[in-house]
């Protein structure tokens, strides 16, 4: 398993990225994988696919634990070209919470109708009361295949819908109802990234194309947030070696099993902190990357 080379500077978002995303709830980021590395986890997905029960009947994936099924994509955990934007506005203290790997074949039959609309975070969405709800977490979807025109199986968001708690839709998820207003379906190309909000208003949509869509996802959060993934195992994996310490650091493999992990008391031994120090990008200004 040797993931493309890739020459990326880190950096932070500009003040115009950020003001976009407040106002948005998203960001595209367009080429962010060369299409070297496009090749390389589309690859890797593709075995995923082919190993899974999902192959024989052409159905859809839906795999949690990205990295934990498919080890060839921890270059996406903090891919130089795009976790600038997920340590910009968490800090240091972070780690993946919850990722997934999705394989959409060609729908050939319509299926009973389903509103998918949701933010993420499940109960975080119930147990919170503020309005708006916290940010809490941020997600970058990684596209590896064209879904550059509708119908797709594109993503589809509710631009600025993020400090809405509350969209109208369907009394039971499965009454038709129709889409809110405003969504979009966001087209994208192999290689680019989306930079989301939990909390926009978003939903898959159904792929009619020939096109198969293939997209992991990877959602972040403070370490003091459970890992909804399945992590426990992972440092027995004979690839957790090649890993670096910011990648483990992501999958929850930091502290030696007392609590540190999930409360980050010390920033001089979390990997990402150590790094974003070396690298100058720590921001007084800013309280989650304050030195
Ligand atoms: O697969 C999709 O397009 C939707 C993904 C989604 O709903 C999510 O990431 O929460």
């Amino acid at each position: 398993m040797s993931t493309p080379v890739v020459n990326h500077t880190w950096k932070a978002m500009t003040a115009a990225e950020r003001e976009q995303f407040d106002e948005d709830g998203f960001l595209l980021i367009p080429g962010a994988l060369s299409p070297d590395e496009v090749e390389f986890y589309r690859a890797a997905v593709d075995r995923v696919y082919q190993n899974s029960p999902s192959a024989a009947g052409g159905d859809a994936l839906h795999l949690l634990s990205a990295v934990k099924n498919c080890p060839e994509l921890a270059g996406m955990l903090d891919h130089p070209a795009v976790f600038g934007y997920v340590w910009s506005i968490l800090g240091w203290n972070a780690h993946v919470y919850h990722s997934h790997i999705d394989v959409h074949p060609t729908i050939r039959e319509q299926k009973p109708f389903w509103w998918h609309w949701h933010q993420d975070g499940g109960r975080q969405n119930r147990e919170i009361e503020t309005d708006p709800r916290p940010r809490l977490s941020v997600k970058l979807a990684f596209w590896l295949s064209d879904v550059s025109e509708p119908g797709r199986g594109n993503l589809t968001i509710v631009p600025g819908s993020h400090k809405t708690n509350w969209l109208v839709g369907p009394p039971r998820r499965d009454i038709e109802w129709p889409q809110p207003e405003g969504a979009i379906q966001v087209t994208v190309n192999p290689g680019d990234v989306l930079f989301f909000d939990r909390r926009i208003w978003h939903a898959r949509s159904d792929n009619f194309s020939d096109i198969t869509r293939k997209v992991a996802f990877f959602g972040y959060t403070y370490r003091w947030i459970a890992i909804r993934d399945e992590v426990a195992d992972l440092p027995e994996q004979a690839w957790w070696d090649t890993l670096t310490p910011v990648q483990r650091q992501l999958l929850g493999g930091i502290g030696d099993g007392t609590g540190d992990h999930s409360w980050g008391h010390y920033p001089e031994t979390t990997p990402l902190y150590g790094e974003l120090a070396a690298r100058g990008l720590l921001d007084p200004s800013y309280p989650p990357l304050i030195p």
